[in-house]
């Protein structure tokens, strides 16, 4: 895989595409950055950017992690010490997840964004924005009825990381987008480059193939869950045999978690899956694409019930190394 696609691959947007091409014809030394508030224990969400950044790293991009203390704090995500404290153990699941740790430099939002010149900065960033723009930004990262004065604050501190971290993509889930694009819109108001940003797909909830995946709600897989729980939360997982399921009955978008996380999780990081089956169901399938695991369970070749066997041995291995480290 050259390096754009490798860049490029399963990405849901990339700003821009011209960017992109130029980063990926001259990839050696340029530096690539993911920022992730500090939370309990490494999930998928951060599962995927993550693999992202993996990719990234194969392409010949350096890669910063930014745990971002002060935009949790600023996020009411617990106390400074608290959400310190957390940061600390994130770093060490990134890397039993994979990152290659000698070309990975963890950095925390404190440790630059408390200095005189990025408040200045921030400060100027304010004078340019409305709240109504700010609030925008950060629908999707918040929810709450009230917004408060710090969830304004959040998007510029998040546009403002770009320059400080001198970095060239900004890489994040979608639901980032508006905070990037918002700092393509300000950052040339204080003379800095409008950034490049990568952003990754959602993925559907896996109980019920709606919305989106999330920590706080529904079912997700983290570093904690054990065999039995990968086991049983993917056993009941929504797959119907289709990649491109039929809307609920109020009108209610849904995607097929099971193939998503095949394709985003799954064959970005073996270079070959193996679906175990009896012999007498036609013994085992060997997919060594995405593509051809989405058209055998299309067909019918391929049932839901062995492709979420599959998936939970897969998503296991991918686990293991971080939940032993977490039991440390
Ligand atoms: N908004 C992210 C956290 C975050 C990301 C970046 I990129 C930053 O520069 C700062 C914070 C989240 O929702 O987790």
């Amino acid at each position: 895989m050259d390096a754009h696609e490798l860049i490029t691959r399963n990405a849901a947007e990339v700003v821009t595409e011209e960017e992109i091409e130029a980063l990926a014809d001259d990839p050696e030394g340029k530096r690539a950055y993911v920022g992730y508030e500090p939370s309990g224990v490494l999930h998928i969400g951060h599962m995927l950017t993550a693999n992202k950044l993996i990719d990234l790293q194969e392409a010949g991009f350096e890669v910063t992690v930014l745990l971002a203390d002060v935009h949790a704090y600023l996020n009411d995500k617990g106390s400074f010490e608290e959400i310190r404290h957390t940061a600390e153990r994130m770093r060490d699941q990134f890397i039993a997840y994979g990152l290659d740790e000698s070309n990975t430099q963890f950095v925390l939002g404190s440790d630059f964004q408390l200095d005189d010149d990025y408040t200045l900065d921030l400060h100027a960033l304010e004078l340019e924005t409305t709240l109504a723009r700010a609030e925008r930004a950060m629908a999707e990262i918040t929810s709450g009825d009230s917004v408060k004065v710090s969830q304004a604050v959040y998007p510029l501190m998040q546009a403002l990381d770009i320059p400080y971290l001198g970095v060239d993509i900004a890489v994040g889930g979608m639901e980032q987008r508006k905070v990037h694009m918002l700092a393509r819109d300000v950052l040339p108001s204080i003379d800095r480059e409008p950034p490049t940003s990568l952003h990754t797909p959602l993925i559907a909830d896996l109980g019920t193939g709606r919305g989106k995946m999330s920590s706080s709600e529904g079912v997700t897989i983290s570093m904690e869950d054990s065999r039995e729980d990968i086991e049983s939360k993917v056993n009941d997982a929504y797959c119907p045999p289709t990649a491109d399921p039929e809307p609920t009955d109020d009108g209610a978008e849904r995607d097929n978690p099971v193939l998503q996380v095949f394709e985003y999780h799954v064959f970005p990081r073996f270079d070959a899956v193996t679906v175990e089956r009896p012999e007498e169901y036609g013994g085992n399938l060997e997919y060594d694409a995405y593509d051809d695991l989405e058209a055998d369970l299309e067909s019918g070749e391929l049932h839901p019930a062995d492709a979420k066997g599959a998936l939970a041995e897969y998503l296991d291995r991918l686990i293991a190394p971080g939940r032993q480290q977490l039991a440390e």
